[in-house]
This record gives structure tokens, C-alpha cells and sequence, in this order.
């Protein structure tokens, strides 16, 4: 046992170091090609629909960390096989240490990372091996061993400050609107504690997108290209961009993963050149496209009904978010914005290329995976506070939380029922547009026991949100959120 464990562990070791190399090597030149990175991704687009739905609803938005986790995981057993292997035929340890990188090479954009991965693992288990069979497998095994495994945490740790550093936040000078939002009303966030608040703090806003690692986008050398069906092809690049006359506006966005009650939800004050703006420079006048088929910096692609993102609402360019430029999480330097329809559909990040196409022509990646095209945002509400299963103080006390009806003429009403009882008029906050959510609260008198707290959203054409049960594929959620809170 004991002559096998050495063995394992130097290919473990040995794995760690080439991991750690490449590692270095992608934060260099393109963080997503680390090799474990690479392997995640490729599993990410390979996962059948349900399974990631049910990895999201289990995990959260920890799912991105089990699923890299389990990657290194598999690797790393792997390689302590590839480890016994080696002790007795050197090249045949060497060969599978070697399959485990050509694997990430093979799904990897870049090579080089899991090539010097590869020379970095498969040198560290030959010198590895030669010292413990030259018997040296005293105090200079245990230093060479020691070496190494402080020489794969340096270039892990350089690796990932590398990484962090290239993706940091950068701040443009962003004009101001020549088309402002009305000035922002104040919300309930201080009369109501535990509420949301009316605008999602850029830290907290939620973030949904397929990356494991954030891209690297030169805004000097970026541009957005409109092209496909169009009677000229046009480029734009940023400074471009931000001389045309930018809109301002107050606008919800949702992820039609969101369960009902579920955090995918934030809202936020957007700065943008309007998308009729730019399509009209490429002259869309006799298209027969019916979406718009953006791409992003890597191409990934988002699909967009082009008769909605152009009936005239707020849809946008966006390069500011709550004041400032975009940060790298939420697509810096541009990302599209659609009021009323889902994530998926509408709000591209880190965008590059818009086609004019139709959808029998061309598939975007969600398309692809079954989801649906059109897909407006579903009316909803959720309970902020008490949270579920809380207990709460008898006596006076608050229900409260937000409420959506995007471009759906708003919320018009929010109903409270309370242990099955009478649907109650909840009090609304103020309004933001009929694109932004709206907080509401109901005052509750909690007497001792259990309660079941529900809400509903009625919106401005009078629809009443669904009781009526829908998982969130293929597109979006329905139901009406109902929590348990004990009062005591
Ligand atoms: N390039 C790119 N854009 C993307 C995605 C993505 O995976 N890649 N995810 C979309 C989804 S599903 C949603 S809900 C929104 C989320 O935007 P946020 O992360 O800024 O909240 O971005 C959309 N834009
Ligand atoms: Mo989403």
C-alpha cells in the first residue's frame, strides 16, 4: 500500500504543477484557456438542459465553483493513477498524464496553456520518479517534492492575481444622457427593513452567463459590428458609440431562470445608445430578418426578436450601469438591454456583432438547447421580508418586498393573502417606470403561531399574476410565492 501511496502522490503533485502552469500561461494570454477551465466550459455546453437547471436550483451560483472543483477533483484522481503508472513504466504514467492534458488542448481556444501544462506535469513526475528510484527518496525527495509543490502555489496564486488584475474594473469617461431618466424617486428601503433595495447595487446585482472566467476585452480595440441582412455593413467603436446621443432609463432585468421568490432579479439605472439608433446606420428598412443574433467577445450568441427590440420600447446599447461604465461581470464595454423580455433573449454582454438573420437560417446558443425564442418576462412578486421560516416578534410588524410587471403597462396592484384568507391590497412605493420593479409592503399584525404568508402582482392591463405552477425551462417561471414564518 504504503509503495503505491508515494507513487499516487507524486502524480498528484505532478498534476498540480502542470495545472498551475497553464494556469499562469492562460491569466498571460487568455484566462479561459486554463486547462481546467476549459474542460469546465466544455462540460457546461454539453450539460443537458435539465440537469443545469437543477444544478442552479441546487447550487446557486455556486454552481460554477462544485463544477470546476469536480473537474480538478477528476484530474487529480486521474493523475494518481497516472503516478503508479509511472513508477514502474515511467512512459506509460507519462502518456496518461499527458491524455489529461490533451484533453483541455483539444476544447481549449488556445493550446498553449495546456501544452506547457503538459511539459510542466509530465517534467515534474520525471524528476520526481528518477529521484526515488536513483534512492533519493529520503531528504532530497521530500525537498524536491517540497519544491514543487511551493513552486505550483506560486504560479497558481500568480496565475489567479494575473487574471484579476487584467480583469479589473476599468472606468470610461461616460457623456451624460441627452435623454435622462426623470430624477430617481426614493424607495422604501429605509421604512421597510429587509426590503430589496429600489436599485440593485452594481456589487450586488445578480450575474448569469456561461463564463467560468470573466473575458479580457480591450475597450481601444473593441468594436460592435452590425451585419448580416442589412443594406450596409457598419462598425462602431466605443468612442463612437459614446458620441451618439445616449438615453438614460430605469430598467428591470430578469433571468428566466429564476424560480418564483428567486434572486435573478435586479434593477438597475442604464446608460445606452438606443438599438434603433445603430440599426437605422446599417439600414434595416427592407430586412427580411426576424432576430437579431448577437455575439459576444468569445461567440457566444444571444437571439433577440427583431420586431420587439424595435416596437419602440427602451431597448439599448448599454455602456453605463448605475452611474458608471459596465464592470467586466456585466459585459464591459457594451451590452444589449430589452425591457420586458428575459436575460437570454435580450441582454448580451461584452458584445461584438450583431446579425440580422432570421431563425430558421441561424441558431443562437439557447435556441440550440430547446429554450424558447420569445420570451417576454413573466408578471411576478416576491416576499423580501419575513423570510421564509423566519420567526418573527408578535405584534406590529411588516410583509414587504418587490413586484414586476415589465412593460406590461407596470404593477398596478400587489395583493397579501395571510393563511389562506382574503387576497389584501398591499401598499405600493414609488414608481421608476413601468420597466422597473416596484416595492410594496403590507403592515401585519402577527399574532403567536404558524403563518402562511403569500403574494400576487397585478399589473397595469389588469392580468393577475398566475397561480398556475411552470418551471422555469422554457420560458419562465409561473406560481405564486407562498412562505411559512413562525411568530412567537
Ligand atoms: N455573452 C453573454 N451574455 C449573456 C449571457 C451569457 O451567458 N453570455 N447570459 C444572459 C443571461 S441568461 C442573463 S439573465 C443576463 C444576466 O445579466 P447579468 O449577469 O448582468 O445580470 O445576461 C445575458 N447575457
Ligand atoms: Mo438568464
Amino acid at each position: 500500500m504504503r509503495t503505491r501511496l508515494v507513487p499516487a502522490g507524486f502524480g498528484v503533485l505532478s498534476a498540480l504543477v502542470g495545472v498551475a502552469a497553464g494556469h499562469l500561461v492562460a491569466a498571460l494570454t487568455e484566462p479561459s484557456a486554463s486547462p481546467v477551465l476549459a474542460v469546465g466550459s466544455q462540460v457546461i455546453d454539453l450539460t443537458p438542459t435539465p440537469v443545469k437547471e437543477w444544478a442552479i436550483a441546487q447550487f446557486g451560483t455556486h454552481d460554477k465553483a462544485i463544477l470546476v472543483g469536480s473537474v480538478l477533483a477528476g484530474v487529480l484522481v486521474l493523475a494518481a493513477v497516472a503516478g503508479v503508472l509511472a513508477a514502474r513504466r515511467f512512459l506509460y504514467g507519462a502518456a496518461l498524464l499527458g491524455v489529461l492534458v490533451a484533453v483541455p488542448a483539444l476544447l481549449a481556444t488556445d493550446v498553449l496553456p495546456s501544452l506547457v501544462a503538459g511539459a510542466a506535469g509530465i517534467g515534474a513526475l520525471w524528476s520526481l520518479t528518477r529521484t526515488r528510484q536513483a534512492g533519493g527518496g529520503g531528504r532530497r525527495g521530500v525537498l524536491l517534492a517540497g519544491g514543487l509543490a511551493v513552486g505550483a502555489l506560486a504560479m497558481g496564486g500568480a496565475g489567479r492575481w494575473i487574471t484579476s488584475y487584467r480583469s479589473r474594473v476599468v472606468e470610461i469617461d461616460l457623456p451624460a444622457a441627452a435623454d435622462p431618466a426623470p430624477p430617481f424617486p426614493t424607495g422604501l428601503d429605509d421604512r421597510v427593513p429587509g426590503i430589496s433595495s429600489f436599485r440593485t447595487p452594481t456589487s450586488d446585482f445578480y450575474r448569469v452567463d456561461t463564463r467560468l472566467a470573466l473575458p479580457i476585452v480591450d475597450a481601444d480595440g473593441w468594436t460592435l459590428t452590425i451585419d448580416g441582412d442589412v443594406e450596409q455593413e457598419v462598425s462602431f467603436t466605443l468612442d463612437e458609440l459614446l458620441a451618439m446621443p445616449l438615453v438614460e432609463r430605469d430598467i428591470t432585468l430578469t433571468c428566466v431562470s429564476n424560480e418564483v421568490g428567486g434572486q435573478y432579479i435586479g434593477a438597475a439605472r442604464w446608460l445606452g445608445v438606443r438599438l434603433t439608433d445603430l440599426l437605422e446606420q446599417a439600414g434595416i428598412g427592407s430586412t427580411s430578418a426576424d432576430q437579431i443574433l448577437s455575439t459576444d467577445v468569445d461567440g457566444m450568441t444571444i437571439s433577440t426578436p427583431l420586431a420587439v427590440a424595435t416596437d419602440g420600447r427602451d431597448a439599448m446599447i448599454a455602456v453605463g450601469m448605475n452611474g458608471r461604465s459596465l464592470t467586466p461581470e456585466h459585459g464591459f464595454p457594451a451590452r444589449m438591454v430589452v425591457p420586458g423580455l428575459y436575460g437570454f433573449v435580450s441582454a448580451c454582454k461584452w458584445i461584438t456583432r450583431m446579425t440580422l438573420t432570421t431563425y430558421a437560417e441561424q441558431d443562437a446558443y439557447w435556441t440550440e438547447r430547446d429554450w424558447a425564442t420569445d420570451a417576454p418576462i413573466k408578471i411576478s412578486s416576491r416576499i423580501d421580508t419575513p423570510k421564509p421560516l423566519a420567526t418573527v416578534d408578535a405584534g406590529r410588524t411588516v410583509i414587504g418586498g418587490v413586484a414586476w410587471a415589465q412593460h406590461q403597462m407596470g404593477v398596478a396592484k400587489v395583493e397579501v393573502r395571510i393563511d389562506g384568507g382574503a387576497w389584501q391590497q398591499a401598499r405600493l412605493g414609488p414608481s421608476a417606470g413601468d420597466d422597473y420593479w416596484r416595492q410594496w409592503y403590507l403592515p401585519w399584525t402577527a399574532e403567536p403561531g404558524q403563518h402562511t404568508l403569500a403574494v400576487r402582482t397585478v399589473d397595469g392591463e389588469d392580468d393577475v399574476q398566475t397561480a398556475v405552477r411552470a418551471t422555469p425551462f422554457p420560458e419562465g417561471s409561473s406560481g405564486v410565492q407562498e412562505i411559512v414564518v413562525n411568530v412567537a
